[in-house]
């Protein structure tokens, strides 16, 4: 039997030499709980080696995201410092195994945010709110994985870029995303597509990790998913996230 700590250091590895590694087999899949125990070793690895958490991404918020990959249940994963890439600068495909951008809206918070909370709590825990673009990688073979493997593979989150920050009070419930590469439409969605209204993950976010026993702390960075699919990525690549009323965010991949 594998055990749940060799899983997380295997992860690990696949992260740092950015080659894909197998699913759990078949005997020794583990749910979601489990899931997020694996999650939170490999996040204390990082950590040892320098890293910060400044926040969360919430994963599968919307259909098209649940129907790309399969697995129709909401995670979450953790955000580290290093995995933040300067806006309008470039991220090195090298670096990754088979990554794909998603456009996405960013909270940043306030002041703490945990447990079972209202919308409108959520809503006043919010500092900014800013378009965002996650990159994730799977550190699985051919991008195949079932909920307790993308779970403890922090729900495939690999880095993100954040793009000028709004004032809080902004209506997100409905805004139009275009996902361009090369200056071409390639995603066009709309913020209501993530559980119907991007305040909701929010809300999801201050539940789901205070089960795992992670707390929200002002100036955390909130992902609140993608609401169109994902675009696999190359070398080469202009990439840009526009929303309506929020602006901007894009990279060139080298
Ligand atoms: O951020 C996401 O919605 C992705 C969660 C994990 C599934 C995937 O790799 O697409
Ligand atoms: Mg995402």
């Amino acid at each position: 039997m594998t055990t749940l700590a060799a899983t997380a250091q295997r992860l690990d590895q696949a992260i740092r030499t950015a080659t894909a590694t197998h699913q759990m087999p078949e005997a020794e899949q583990f749910d979601a709980a489990t899931g997020y125990a694996v999650q939170a070793m490999g996040i204390e690895l990082r950590r040892r080696r320098g890293e910060m958490v400044i926040g969360v991404k919430m994963g599968l918020t919307s259909r098209a995201k649940m129907a790309q990959v399969g697995v129709d249940e909401v995670t979450w994963g953790r955000l580290t410092d290093a995995m933040r890439r300067e806006e309008g600068g470039s991220l090195v495909r090298a670096d990754f195994i088979h990554p794909r951008a998603e456009p996405e809206i960013a909270f940043v918070l306030k002041r703490r945010l945990s447990g079972t909370v209202s919308l409108v709590e959520a809503a006043l825990a919010i500092e900014a709110v800013a378009p965002a673009v996650e990159i994730i990688d799977s550190r699985y073979e051919n991008f195949r994985f079932s909920l307790g493997d993308v779970v403890a593979d922090n729900s495939s989150s690999a880095a993100f870029f954040l793009g000028p920050y709004a004032r809080p009070d902004l209506d997100v419930a409905n805004l139009g995303i275009v996902l361009t590469i090369d200056g071409r439409p390639r995603e066009i969605g709309s913020s209501a597509a993530i559980l119907g209204h991007p305040l909701r993950a929010l809300v999801a976010a201050a539940q789901m990790t205070a089960r795992a026993g992670h707390v929200l702390e002002a100036g955390d960075i909130v992902l609140a998913g993608a609401a169109t699919a994902a675009v696999p990525l190359e070398a080469g690549m202009q990439v840009e996230a526009e929303m309506q009323s929020l602006g901007r965010v894009g990279f060139s991949v080298v």
